[in-house]
This record gives C-alpha cells, sequence and structure tokens, in this order.
C-alpha cells in the first residue's frame, strides 16, 4: 500500500521571527519522499485547538504516517521525541493567551505514551545526513507536547493507527535566534525528507 504522510508544523508564537517547522512541513507535503502520497497541515500555537485541527486532518486524510514538527528554539540539534507526556505547565501565554500551570493535558489520562515511529532510525538517518540530531525523553509542557499528547492518546483508541511521532527542529540560519552553527531551513528539510524515505 502506497504510503501516506500528513506532516504538520506551527505557526509563529512568543515573539519568534518566523517558525521554520511551518515551512519545513509545507515543503515536505509539496515535495514528498518518491511514492509517498503527502498533505500538510499549519497549526496555530494555542492549546488543545491544534490539536483538535490535526485530529481534524486525520480523520480526513487517513494517513498511514503523521509527523509532527515544532520549534524548540533553545535548541542546538534536532530532538526526535520519544515520549509525548499528560502535563502542561507554561509561564507564557499561547497564541490565544492560555497558560496551563501544572495541569493534566487529559484530565485522568495516562502518564504518557510513546511515539510509534521509529526514534532511532529517524536519529540515525538525520545524523547519516549530516545534521546533529539525538532522540529526546520529553516535547517540553508547552503547545508541542500538547499536540503530540493529545494526538497519541486519540490513536491509542483507534483500531489501526496510523505511525505518529514528534520533531523538534532548532531555529535555523538566518533567524535571530538562531545558533552560530545553525543549520540552513534546506539541509534540515533534505534530512528529514530522506529520513522519512527510510521509514515510508
Ligand atoms: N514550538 C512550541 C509550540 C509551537 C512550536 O513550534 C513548543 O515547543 O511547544
Amino acid at each position: 500500500m502506497r504510503s501516506r504522510l500528513l506532516v504538520s508544523g506551527f505557526d509563529r508564537f512568543g515573539g519568534i521571527s518566523s517558525n521554520p517547522s511551518e515551512l519545513i512541513a509545507g515543503r515536505l507535503a509539496s515535495d514528498p519522499p518518491k511514492g509517498v502520497l503527502a498533505e500538510g497541515v499549519v497549526l496555530p500555537t494555542v492549546f488543545g485547538e491544534a490539536a483538535r485541527i490535526l485530529l481534524g486532518r486525520i480523520e480526513t486524510f487517513r494517513p498511514t504516517h503523521v509527523l509532527a514538527l515544532g520549534l524548540g528554539r533553545q535548541l542546538r540539534e534536532v530532538h526526535v521525541e520519544r515520549f509525548a507526556l499528560n502535563f502542561a505547565d507554561t509561564e507564557h501565554g499561547d497564541n490565544a493567551g492560555n497558560a496551563p500551570r501544572e495541569s493534566q493535558v487529559v484530565q485522568g489520562g495516562p502518564a504518557g505514551y510513546f511515539a510509534s515511529l521509529p526514534v532511532r532510525k529517524l536519529v540515525e538517518r538525520l545524523v547519516e545526513e549530516g545534521v546533529a540530531a539525538r532522540s529526546s525523553t520529553t516535547a517540553g509542557t508547552f503547545v508541542c507536547n500538547d499536540l503530540f499528547f493529545r494526538m497519541m492518546h486519540a490513536l491509542a483508541a483507534r483500531p489501526d493507527p496510523p505511525f505518529a511521532g514528534f520533531v523538534h527542529v532548532p531555529a535555523v540560519r538566518g533567524m535571530p535566534e538562531a545558533a552560530p552553527d545553525a543549520p540552513p531551513i534546506e539541509t534540515l528539510e533534505r534530512a528529514l525528507r530522506r529520513a522519512l524515505e527510510a521509514i515510508l
């Protein structure tokens, strides 16, 4: 069966100059790995709302694989996330002004879920493509983790769920927030396409 990839990114948040996850998601969707049918979606950086939109797209597109992307503004390398946690805590509001403190994403839900995309394989392929990358045990406690947890929680209830995971990218070259050795966006895009080719 032909793989169907749904790839998401986020809009700008918290005063950043741009969100590379939005651009990369768009480029991967319009130029997907060979033989793969892909769709992209840009999500608002809003607790709950981002997941509602992504889950709607999962319903209509019926992907075999879901890759959610976000910016980790303080990161120096790509983080392939292993766990989605049932926890939200932020000092800074999201794009709608929500700022949950020490709360559960889903009241009474499980503590967490594993990503179902092959984390180690993705990391290995990214590194082979010359991109600094590692597996990470937490996607943080802001909107990215909220999206990741809600997605995995919803998919856990389905009989034949798509493989799903979350990847944080660092600020890219040209952004004022970027580290001096930050990769150009094209490098990240190419490496992620190659990594996806290996798993789709
Ligand atoms: N990064 C934020 C939310 C949106 C994004 O791109 C995060 O890491 O939670």
